[in-house]
């Protein structure tokens, strides 16, 4: 028996956090809990057509990513240090400002767990940085300023959170009580604090070079997105379409095959519902909002409420906005951020398969049919089962000893390992690693779901990537990790382990 006060695993905190999230996230967003009927429907009839040993029924709607932008290193610092006590490290780099004209003003990388406990909970956080330098240089002062208020204002997290995390790192960890309190603040941070009256002329401004831009100075970090994973995301895409979600057009990541495993990652996003935030271009109503949120309780029951039309431009809706603030103190507008995504993961590719997938050009290439071509190309040529992908170098697996392997175990002295011989065989099996982390194209393509239309974006001005990789590694205080550095541990350990389990000497 553990005592009562002995350290929960990381792995236990974030199975509550991410508990925390769900429940949050369908309270504060109705559209949410209506998005995941479809999903789970579509999940239960896969499973219910192919059974699979390794998923089960309550597991299935269990692994999520989420996603947070932070506006800067100091809130970069803070949940860096608050993933590391749910067993979550940054792994992989994401320039967003290098996309060309995809960019966004964004520098990314995802927490994930790098052990076993995967296996258990595999809930990753996608998370961005604003890149201030890509934002146009006569925006740059205003938009620091407005992020010191909020700072000051607003704090996201709160003194018992930061006290806790002290606290978790001097003991090394939480207790189940502290575990317990923990979530429910750090999930209270990352939740959306609606109430709050903005400067509608910086935020106007920014919403018309991008919406993620206009998000991080409204409120961040919050809890952008939370993404169940879809069995066959396909069927899943038909489903949310038949009740009327709207959904992205193109599945994102490599193309689908009938009759070839899945390599990497394909996600798709639902389009923002939108909510309401209260604006105002009156520094007199934001003074006293500042000093006295219910002194202007009366103003924010009288707004009247302005909502996207479907298609409009960024510039006429903003222009209509503004319009509307001639006459009124305080308008609603519709601010369009939080949505939800589906995910399905595949093998992870190793650098060669990845370079050569890359070469199909499928992903960057924007015409239809051309991309048609691409794509019929991959299906003919790709590598299409494990063991092509394995023989090649292109997809990482881990190795595992089966029976027949095991009954064949030799005594005396070890041979070294044949390992063709051995798949060849059948004494030892391919286990394919999942693809654990992101793709930034597909990302960016994500972001881009809920940018109204007309915005400007920030060009393809082009950074240095690995100016920008240490600009986050230095707010994060921590390196990122490589995820090939990962897998081929997971894979030479893995051979190992069958090797001692059959008496051979590992191969050359
Ligand atoms: C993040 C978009 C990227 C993914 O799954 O690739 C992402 C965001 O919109 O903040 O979550
Ligand atoms: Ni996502």
């Amino acid at each position: 028996m553990s005592s009562p006060s002995a350290p929960l695993p990381a792995v236990e905190i974030r199975k509550l956090v991410a508990r925390g999230f769900s429940e949050m996230y369908g309270r504060e967003l109705p559209e949410y809990n209506r998005f995941i009927v479809p999903v789970k429907a579509s999940n239960l009839e896969q499973l219910e057509r192919r059974p699979d040993p390794h998923v089960s029924r309550e597991a299935l709607m269990e692994e999520k990513h989420g996603a947070i932008r932070v506006p800067g290193a100091h809130e970069m610092r803070i949940v860096t240090r608050i993933f590391a006590v749910m067993g979550m490290v940054p792994v992989e780099f994401y320039d967003m400002t290098i996309l060309g004209e995809k960019s966004l003003p964004m520098i990314a990388t995802a927490f994930r767990p790098t052990d076993r406990s995967v296996e258990e909970s595999a809930f990753r956080m996608f998370c961005s940085m604003l890149h201030i330098d890509s934002i146009p240089p006569q925006l740059r002062e205003e938009v620091l300023a407005e992020l010191e208020k909020n700072r000051r204002l607003y704090p996201k997290f709160s003194p018992e959170l930061l006290t806790m995390l002290d606290r978790a790192e001097h003991d090394g960890g939480l207790d189940a009580d502290d575990a317990r309190k923990f979530a429910a603040s750090v999930v209270d941070a990352l939740s959306m604090h609606k109430d709050k009256v903005v400067n509608f002329a910086l935020y106007a401004k920014l919403r018309r070079i991008s919406d993620p831009l206009a998000d991080i100075v409204l409120e961040s970090p919050v809890l952008n997105h939370l993404t169940p994973r879809a069995l066959d995301i396909e069927d899943a895409v038909d489903q949310l379409n038949a009740a009327g979600i709207p959904m992205q057009t193109v599945i994102q990541g490599p193309p689908i095959r009938e009759d070839g495993v899945q390599v990497q990652l394909n996600q798709i996003a639902r389009i923002a519902a939108g909510e309401d935030v209260f604006v105002t271009l009156d520094p007199a109503v934001l003074a006293a909002f500042e000093r006295d949120p219910a002194s202007i309780a009366r103003l924010k029951n009288d707004a009247p409420r302005l909502e996207l039309q479907k298609g409009e431009k960024v510039a006429d809706y903003m222009a209509r906005i503004e319009a509307a603030l001639a006459t009124h103190p305080i308008v609603i507008i519709q601010h369009k951020a939080r949505f939800g995504e589906i995910e399905a993961r595949g093998v992870a590719l190793t650098r060669e398969g990845e370079a050569s997938y890359n070469a199909y050009g499928i992903e960057s290439e924007a015409d239809p049919a051309a991309k048609k071509t691409k794509v019929e190309k991959f299906n003919q040529k790709y590598p299409k089962t494990d063991r092509q992908l394995h023989d090649a170098g292109w997809a990482y697996y881990t190795y595992q000893a089966t029976d027949s392997g095991r009954s064949r175990r030799e005594h005396g002295a070890a041979r070294r390992a044949d390992l063709n011989a051995l798949l060849d065989a059948g004494d030892v099996a391919l286990v394919p690693q999942t693809y654990h982390d992101f793709l930034p194209f597909s990302a960016a393509a994500i972001f881009r779901a809920n940018l109204t239309e007309g915005s400007q974006g920030i060009g393809g001005a082009g950074q240095d990537a690995s100016e920008n990789r240490w600009l986050l590694e230095k707010a994060m205080g921590k390196t990122i990790a490589d995820r090939h550095d990962l897998h081929r541990h997971d894979r030479e350990e893995s051979l190992r382990r069958v090797c001692a389990e059959l008496n051979l000497l590992p191969p050359d």
